[in-house]
């Protein structure tokens, strides 16, 4: 482990010096000559001893950082099987694609857990964790924690938060019980077990990934005032509810699907119309993965939530009719006033789907091909054609499982989240999809990059703005060289009172025949004059290019308003409202499925639900203390350590890490108010066990004013053998702390020596009152 003199020579090491840009620059002053001889010493060693490179451990530390340099140190390290690494405030976890079971086990958890300062340990998740978990407690007052984890399609977001998951469920274990039907559960096992059946039910097997999550999730562990697990809530965003009727080439649909085709009994088949070699249009045979032999575990999972055997049979047998559903096909009509048909092989399966979703056969195949119109109080019936019906068929399947899934998520809060009165703090863990760039994109993508852009403005909020401002108001002498703003690319996005979003309700909600044409007139008329929005005249596919913090996406305009709109016809909602399977016409009598149509039309839009679920989510990260993850896929095969230096670079410069790592390695990330910093290390001064007049410090004479923090520090530094007017304020460039006119602003290194002072004090401390106490005895 780091010495603090291994620290010290970490923290000269990402100064500005031997011609290197760092992206915080201290004004005019130049930097200290022995440092800079170290400085330039480690550059050398950097440059020249490239063996050394996978001990790095903090990103922070090569030097001169460059997106190269950073790249080299991570490609050293994965080669040497480290797939942890540090990057100032975030850490940086490559995906090592097969398993390494030693790295999580639960001794590993126990020696992070237990550690008295875990950062000094290897790099690993489990020091965020245990970051978070002491953080909850706070210096002050209790803290909620915001884990963000963030990367591409691939890059293990979701390994990693199952990981974060276990660990509390590990550490923060609750003697807590509760009582279900007929056993008695833990809490921690039931907040696990929410993840099979979520993933069952939401991940995919994809090009990119075989089990790639198709929805977004923040799940809020709950701990009560002894920081123990009593319950938890998750929130999830845009399921990508097209793939039940539309699979991409080469990807398949939901898991579930699969895991009952695999495991069901002989039973459950006959009841699931469901034989063996029956063929799903649905259920795409692209490469097999091993989620769908888990249908058992989903099941148990279920049990172990409280989902009794009566409501499994009825979800299940929604899944089923959802699959029958796809095998039916319409025939073309010549004639527009008629109907289009049923092929004829389609007819046993609509007459299973309209059973096995308990809804009378005739009054489904109704909906789907013929629409009602309403013209005041009369409707009209109006035939639709071929293409219609299929939408219809897609449409009802797409609501369907939609609504079971939103179902199911409550189902499970109702199941982990503890009474309020239970739980005071929570460390709130973030698995969101990473951005996206395939060749067409469309409204999934728009707000996929847009959830990413907002995300990317909390970082830079969090890290970069806040802490300029604050140095600023502090008055002290620091400013960034530059920081990547993306406000005027969610202004271009989400703005108002024009923006892409604005328009895209305002032609929604206008519903025009022609609404693509006019949609993309709109925005070219409309948002000319924006730099962040572009176009190819020339390109045959209408569209426009957003330049997004990540790089630029061309987004298809075909097709958008109309996602955008996601109607749902009236006459199914109504079909579903009747059906006799119980969960089915629960879900669709709620409130929520209420909402859901008018006139045909879904009243809320996507962009709209989206935008307002993503504001309230971002409401409570601003009131957490965030830790961020960021995810690298290292190839785009999922290969087992195997590092592709472009895909690497490519995800490094788009989630922002090399300018993470500049700011950084630059800043104060630790600033405490002058009283609270007196409170804390007061003690240091007045028993660090110097007799030199320099060292002395009255402590109760000590104010919560500048100058007494000041001396204080000096003691501190002294003590350690440090050079104050070296180290203290805004004088050199290699300062480990600067007074600013309300707080201490400081260096991870010099929290760290304080830290040790004072435990080292209070140890002896009670060393001597021991000993007192054993002389009275
Ligand atoms: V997506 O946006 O949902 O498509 P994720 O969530 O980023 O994606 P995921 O966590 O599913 O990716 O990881 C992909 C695969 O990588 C997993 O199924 C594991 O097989 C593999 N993986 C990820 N992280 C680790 C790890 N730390 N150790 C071993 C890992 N395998
Ligand atoms: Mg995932």
């Amino acid at each position: 482990m780091n010495s603090a003199d291994d620290r010290r020579n970490v923290r000269a090491g990402h100064r500005n010096g031997g011609g290197t840009v760092t992206g915080f620059v201290h004004k005019g002053h130049s930097p200290h000559p022995s440092l800079d001889d170290s400085l330039e010493g480690e550059i050398r060693a950097f440059l020249t001893d490239e063996d050394q490179l996978h001990t790095y451990d903090d990103l922070t530390k090569v030097n001169p950082v460059t997106p190269t340099t950073v790249l080299k140190c991570l490609q050293a390290r994965y080669r040497v099987k480290v797939f942890y690494t540090h990057a100032g405030c975030t850490l940086v976890a490559l995906n090592p694609f097969q398993p390494i079971p030693d790295l999580y086990s639960l001794d590993v958890m126990k020696e992070y857990h237990c550690a008295s300062q875990p950062q000094e340990f290897k790099p690993h998740i489990f020091i965020v964790a245990e970051e978070a978990y002491r953080n909850v407690q706070g210096q002050l007052e209790p803290v909620n924690q915001s884990l963000v984890v963030s990367g591409e399609s691939g890059a293990g977001k979701t390994w990693t938060s199952r990981c974060l998951m276990k660990y509390y469920a590990t550490v923060a274990a609750s003697s807590s019980v509760l009582k279900s039907q007929d056993t008695v559960e833990r809490i921690e096992r039931r907040v696990l077990d929410s993840n099979p059946i979520m993933e069952a039910f939401g991940n995919a097997c994809t090009l990119r990934n075989n089990n790639s999550s198709r929805f977004g999730k923040y799940i809020q562990l709950q701990l009560d005032r002894c920081q123990l697990l009593v319950g938890a809530s998750v929130q999830t965003y845009l399921l990508e509810k097209t793939r039940v009727a539309c699979q991409p080439a080469n990807e398949r649909n939901f898991h579930i699907f699969y895991q009952m085709m695999k495991g069901a009994t002989d039973e459950q088949r006959k009841e699931w119309k469901m034989s063996h070699d029956q063929r799903f249009v649905w259920l795409p045979k692209a490469e097999k993965t091993i989620e769908e032999d888990c249908f058992h575990d989903t099941v148990e999972a279920m049990v172990h939530l409280g989902i009794n055997a009566e409501k499994q049979r009825q979800i299940f047998k929604i899944l089923a009719g959802i699959l029958q559903l796809g095998n039916v096909n319409f025939s073309s009509s010549t004639d527009e006033s008629q109907p289009c048909n049923l092929q004829e092989q389609s007819k046993d399966f609509l007459q299973r789907a309209a059973e096995l979703l308990c809804v009378p056969a005739e009054e489904l195949q109704l909906c789907l091909r013929v629409r009602t119109l309403k013209a005041g109080k009369q409707s009209v019936l109006k035939p639709c054609s071929q293409a219609e019906c299929s939408m219809r068929r897609d449409c009802l399947a797409k609501v369907i499982y939609a609504q079971l899934f939103e179902w199911l998520v409550t189902f499970i809060n109702n199941s982990i989240c503890a009474d309020k009165s239970t739980w005071c703090n929570f460390i709130g863990v973030l698995d969101v999809y990473g951005f996206e760039c395939f060749q067409i994109n469309n409204l999934e993508q728009l707000c996929i990059n847009y959830a990413n852009e907002k995300l990317q403005q909390h970082f830079v909020a969090h890290y970069l703005r806040a802490q300029q401002e604050e140095y600023v108001s502090e008055g002290l002498q620091w400013s960034f060289v530059k920081y990547q703003d993306n406000q005027s690319c969610l202004d271009l996005i989400e703005g108002s009172p024009v923006s892409v979003f604005s328009l895209l309700n305002e032609e929604s909600r206008l519903n025009r025949a022609s609404d693509a044409k006019t949609f993309k007139v709109r925005l070219e008329k409309e948002l000319c004059d924006n730099v962040n929005i572009s176009w190819d005249k020339f390109s045959k596919v209408p569209h426009f290019t957003v330049a997004h913090y990540a790089g630029k996406v061309n987004y298809q305009i075909q097709g958008m308003v109309e996602k955008n709109k996601d109607p749902v016809p009236p006459e199914l909602i109504s079909l579903l409202q009747k059906s006799e399977n119980a969960l089915l016409h629960q879900i669709f009598t709620d409130r929520e499925a209420e909402n859901m149509t008018s006139k045909g039309l879904s009243k809320v839009t996507v962009v709209s639900k989206f935008k307002n679920s993503l504001e309230s989510l971002m409401k409570i990260l601003h009131t957490t203390t965030p830790h961020y993850t960021r995810c690298i896929k290292p190839n785009p095969d999922c290969k087992p350590l195997t590092f592709k230096k472009e895909e690497v670079i490519m995800q490094l410069e788009a989630c922002g890490i090399v300018e993470t790592i500049h700011i950084s390695a630059a800043g104060f990330p630790i600033r405490i108010p002058f009283k609270s910093f007196m409170e804390r290390y007061g003690l240091i001064a007045k028993y660090s066990g110097s007799k030199s007049e320099s060292h002395c410090v009255d402590l109760e004479a000590l104010s919560d004013d500048m100058r007494e923090v000041e001396k204080l520090v000096r003691v501190v530094l002294q003590h350690q053998g440090l050079d104050p007017s070296r180290c203290l304020d805004g004088e050199k460039h290699n300062s480990w702390v600067h007074c600013g006119r309300t707080k201490v602003f400081l260096t991870q290194s010099m929290l760290d020596l304080l830290e040790d002072q004072r435990k080292r004090i209070l140890s002896q401390c009670a060393f001597s009152i021991q000993c007192c106490w054993l002389r009275y005895q």
